[in-house]
This record gives structure tokens, sequence and C-alpha cells, in this order.
């Protein structure tokens, strides 16, 4: 499954959009080093499902549909908070680091009110510049993938020269535990000018860290969700924010714990809202409080009407569709019924990578799919797609295997 990275401080409010994300109950306390294990969950990424479209009425198996939105499950994982220098070991820091290995995509939490210092200590709001907390994780994760590195460069330059091979191949064994793929190092060597392996001999500390920022990039993007949009003093650090890292990050503005008190409200069954939405209907005033009416019209005014909505959907959708531009598969075996072979309509949507082909998809189903795969069918067109057809985001397609 997609993997999605909760990174930041401590205090920046990640156990909370976590909790919100996959509504499963975390501790969630204000100090440091609450959340010791990383936590793992399941949350959803949201596209308007073609059931509309194909004007069905689907039932799905692997996914949810709601009201037309499909919701596609990604892993989310909870990373305990991050502390300067955690790359040296500093407050669990490789621990922490290491959770990380999996992850696609990282949402960086960052408490936009400026209400908590580097380390997480609780301030005023406004007192701390969140735009700091930015460039401090990025320096984390290059540290990070640095050390590795760096302690190796040598050993490796060696191997790959008496090898013959090309270094991108062996930097990727050796990297290949952070989840970073050959196609991630051959871009970041051709662009940090490392290709030549005479030039990678020579490098210096700076050179390589150059390479290791774009390998970064590349294998460990990261989103901004600007957190605590909720409090006022984030409107102007949100402002700031979007400003300064414009084209260099997605800045989402979130409240993760107006999202949180959004979904417990709903599956309580007090309020109508979908994630992601600008709006909720208070389905019984009779069965709410006027403390609890009060938080709601609180998240309504400040959040909602605001921001647009509070964000927690939003930044996994982005992540997982702006960022790794992932696109959406609706498998069937009934290209005209749209079903498997139970008869279920539209049952499964997949997620794949920019530029999966047709055979490939056959293989993430099943590697059997893949071997005795012949050719794909558009159920939109009824048209024969060759093995080689790169799949687009939404596609419904049937696969054909030989007997
Ligand atoms: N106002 C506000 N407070 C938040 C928000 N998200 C989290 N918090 C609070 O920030 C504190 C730390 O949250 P937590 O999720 O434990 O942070 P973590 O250490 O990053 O996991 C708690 O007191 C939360 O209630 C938010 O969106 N708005
Ligand atoms: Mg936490």
């Amino acid at each position: 499954m997609l993997q999605i990275g909760l990174v930041g401080k401590p205090n920046a409010g990640k156990s909370t959009f976590f909790s919100a994300a996959t509504l499963v109950d975390v501790k969630i306390a204000p100090y440091p080093f609450t959340t010791i294990e990383a936590n793992k969950g399941v949350g959803y990424v949201k596209i308007k499902c073609v059931c509309s479209e194909f004007n069905v009425q689907d039932n799905p198996v692997n996914s949810k549909c709601i009201r037309g939105f499909r919701f596609i499950p990604v892993e989310i994982i909870d990373v305990a908070g991050l502390v300067p220098d955690a790359w040296k070991g500093r407050g669990l820091g490789n621990r922490f680091l290491d959770e990380l290995r999996r992850a696609d995509v990282l949402i960086h939490v960052v408490d936009a009110s400026g209400g908590t210092d580097e380390e997480g200590r609780k301030l005023r709001p406004g007192q701390h510049d969140p735009l700091k907390d930015v460039a401090f994780l990025e320096k984390e994760v290059d540290m990070w993938i640095f050390q590795i590195l760096k302690k190796d460069w040598n050993t490796l330059i060696k191997k790959a020269t008496i090898l013959g091979s090309e270094l991108s191949r062996i930097l990727a064994e050796r990297l290949s535990g952070l989840g970073v793929k050959l196609g991630h190092i051959q871009q970041a060597l051709s662009e940090s000018g490392l290709e030549d392996i005479k030039k990678a001999r020579d490098a210096g500390d700076e050179k390589i860290l150059f390479f290791v920022k774009l390998l970064r990039q590349y294998s460990k993007p990261i989103l901004i969700a600007a957190n605590k949009c909720d409090i006022p003093q984030s409107e102007d650090n949100i402002k700031i924010m979007m400003k300064e890292l414009k084209g260099k990050y997605i800045v989402i503005p979130t409240s993760s714990i107006s999202e949180l008190v959004l979904r417990k409200a709903a599956k309580a069954g007090l309020i109508e809202y979908l994630p992601g939405e600008s709006d909720f209907k208070i389905l019984d005033e009779k069965k709410l409080s006027r403390k609890q009416i009060d938080a709601l019209e609180y998240v309504r005014e400040n959040v909602l009407k605001k921001w647009g909505s509070t964000g927690v959907q939003e930044s996994l959708n982005r992540a997982v569709f702006d960022i790794l531009e992932t696109v959406v598969v609706f498998p069937v075996e009934n290209e005209y019924k749209l079903t498997d072979h139970h008869g279920r309509v539209l049952p499964d949507a997949f997620l794949v990578p920019p530029g999966t082909t047709a055979k490939e998809f056959a293989g993430l189903i099943h590697s059997d799919l893949q071997k005795k795969f012949m050719h794909a069918v558009d159920a939109r067109t009824k048209r024969k797609l060759p093995a080689n057809y790169v799949l687009k985001h939404k596609d419904v397609i049937k696969i054909v295997t030989r007997r």
C-alpha cells in the first residue's frame, strides 16, 4: 500500500492529524516524546468515483464509495517528533528517521501558529517562526541520508570501478532500504554532475550533500500541512509561508483538531460531514449540548468558511495525486457490466505510480495475470489496449489473458 509519513517536531499536531485521518484514537498529549512507537493506520484519498459517470450503483470491496466519492486506502504513519540533530541520534532520532524508510511521500505537519519552539515546547502563539521548521526538517532528512552515504562513499566508488558497473546501481543497492529508487538516483546524479565516476571519486562533502538534497527531493517529497490554522495568529504566518515557499512546496492550511471533531461527530451520527467538505449539517440539534454546538460553529466560522476545508483530506489528496502523480485504475472482468467474477460492480480502485503500463498493472494484481497477459480492454471505448499502454487516471480496464 502507498505509504504517507507524517513528520515534524513534537507538538506540531502529527498525532492529531493521524487520528483525524485514520479516526483511530492514539494518545494525544501536550508534551514531547509522547509517541514513542510510530503509529501506523489506514487513511483514505478521495476522488470523484466513476460510478456516476457510468450511471451504475457500485459494490466497492477494496475501497469505499460514499455519495459518489471513492475513498481509497493509503497507509499513514505517525512518526514521533523530530528534534534538532536527530540525525546524530539525538532524542531517539535515528529510530524515528528509520520509520520513514518505506514512506513514498511525507506530510510535514508544521505548527503554523508559531506556538511551539524548535523542540516542541509550548510558547505563546506567534513566538516562533514556522518557516524555520521547514528548513530544519529538510536538514534533518538530508543529513540522515548524507551520513549513510558519506560513511561508505569511497567503498561504493571502488566497488563501481572494480565491477565496472554504473555508480547509480551500486548506490541504489546501498540505499534500497530507504525506499530510494534507481530512477531517483540517476536523476540526482546527473543533475549534480556526479554521473561520471571520476567526478564522483573527487567529490567533496559539499558536492555529495548537493546530490543528497536532490535525492531527498525525488525520493521523499514533502507537502506542508500548515497546521493549527484555527488559531488567529496562524493567518499571517500561513500567508508568509505560502509566499516564501511558492514553487518549492505545496502548503495546505490545516486544522487537524477540527477534522477530528468533525469526524467524531459524524461517526456518532450527530452531523453529516464527508472529509474534505467545506461545510457540515447538524442532524439533530437536540442530541448536542450547547458546548458541542459552539465547538462545531467555531470550526464552521474559523476553519471551513475561512480556509475552505480543514485541510486534512486535501493534504492527503495533494500528496498522492499532485506530488506523486498517482493514477487510480478500476479493474473489471466484464467491461459491459463493469463487474468482477462475483458480479460486483466496480469493486476495486487501485493506486498506481504514473507511467504504469497495462501489463505492469496486471502484475500488480496477480503475477499470473501478467504471465498470461494478452491485452487489456478500455471499458469506456471497448477498444483493445496493448501491453505497453500507459494507464490514465480513472481508467476502467479489463485484462484479457491466455487460457
Ligand atoms: N488549535 C489547534 N491545536 C492543535 C491542532 N492539532 C493539534 N493541536 C494541539 O497541539 C498539541 C499537540 O498535538 P499532538 O497531535 O499530540 O502533536 P504531535 O506531538 O506532533 O503528535 C495538542 O494539545 C493538540 O490538541 C490544531 O489543528 N489546532
Ligand atoms: Mg505525537
